[in-house]
């Protein structure tokens, strides 16, 4: 698949090649794999990109190994995080004796429980595409971008992002692909909740939902209803149906990994205490919706006119404005 991509490898490279990725929030979430290998999603999914919180990336020729620094340390290579990442530098490398250095940054607060594989994945696969000089487009810099980690397809975009799952089986027509809108008005809060490290992480939950939760065969039915919605509120720039629908495909996500075997619970005592104070608040006319990753941490989507109230309620809330540079 690669090389159907990037052509024949042996290609001279440049000094240095960097990128910038940012983050991103699903609103219709991707959960559950057709391929695990080629990370082929069973649904499509919808994001919104974070602006300026993401991962900056810089990628030169080392000599006899390969070296990773993360904010300024360097990493084991023996750790999970770097083995992932030496396997994905595997599938690009022109011969087997090329070696890399990757400076990798993430600009987000690690406390904000934010993954970081999405950017990082994105932001590497445009790093080397740089390198390398191959001139990829949107669409195959997602491809790359989503052999790293699924969610990476969509952060080769800023803005409004749709991945389709795509129906080949070599996943050349899964990708992502920018929605041309901006909705400057838009902003996100991030809640943290608990800094810990999840236990069970988002490829292994996906892997025990799908083979464990008969819930889960209705969640590919309502993600196709779901983007639509959302689309429909994008284009017609109605807020409530947008956050309503974000709101509601987070829950049921959940319900399908509350109805795995053994259950699948990301969320702690906080984490329900805020979805009650939001609703709380939107009893009171205050258009506050959520949404929530597989972990504990929540994301309350909301309008500019309502960033007041937000900063009010939620003390240490991390406030992103996806659309102001
Ligand atoms: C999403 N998540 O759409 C969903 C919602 C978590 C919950 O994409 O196995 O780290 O690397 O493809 O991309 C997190 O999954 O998983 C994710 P892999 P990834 O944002």
């Amino acid at each position: 698949m690669v090389q159907k991509i990037i052509g024949p490898r042996a290609l001279p490279h440049n000094e240095q090649g960097e990128a910038f990725a940012p983050s991103n929030i699903a609103l219709c979430k991707y959960w559950g794999k057709r391929n695990s290998d080629l990370n082929l999603p069973l649904n499509s999914s919808l994001s919104l990109s974070l602006g300026h919180l993401g991962t900056h990336t810089r990628i030169r020729a080392n000599a006899f190994k390969d070296e990773i620094y993360m904010n300024e340390q360097r990493l084991d290579p023996s750790a999970q995080f770097s083995s992932r990442l030496i396997a994905y530098l595997d599938l690009f490398r022109p011969a087997s004796d090329c070696y890399f250095r990757i400076d990798t940054h993430n600009n987000f607060p690690t406390a904000a429980g934010l993954a970081s594989s999405a950017s990082g994945y994105a932001a590497l696969a445009m790093a080397l595409n740089n390198f390398f000089s191959w001139n990829l487009d949107g669409a195959s810099l997602s491809i790359l971008a989503r052999l790293g980690s699924g969610s990476a397809a969509r952060s080769v975009y800023d803005g409004f992002v749709e991945w389709h799952r795509g129906e080949s089986e070599d996943g050349m027509d899964s990708y992502a692909e920018q929605i041309p809108a901006i909705w400057s008005e838009l902003r996100l809060a991030i809640i943290t909740v608990s800094r810990a490290v999840k236990t069970i992480g988002s490829t292994e939950g996906m892997r025990r939902t799908v083979e464990t939760s008969a819930l889960y065969a209705a969640w590919p039915e309502k993600a196709t209803r779901d983007i639509e919605s959302i689309r429909h509120a994008i284009w017609g720039k109605d807020f409530a149906e947008l956050g309503g629908t974000a709101e509601s495909n987070a829950l049921a996500m959940h319900a399908t990994m509350l109805d795995s075997r053994p259950a699948l619970l990301y969320w702690l005592p906080e984490t329900v205490a805020a979805f009650h104070k939001i609703w709380r608040l939107r009893q009171d006319g205050i258009q506050l919706y959520f949404t929530i990753d597989a972990g504990p941490n929540v994301k309350i989507l909301f309008e500019e006119k309502n960033e007041h109230i937000v900063r009010g309620e939620f003390d240490d809330a991390e406030i992103v404005r996806p659309f102001v540079c």
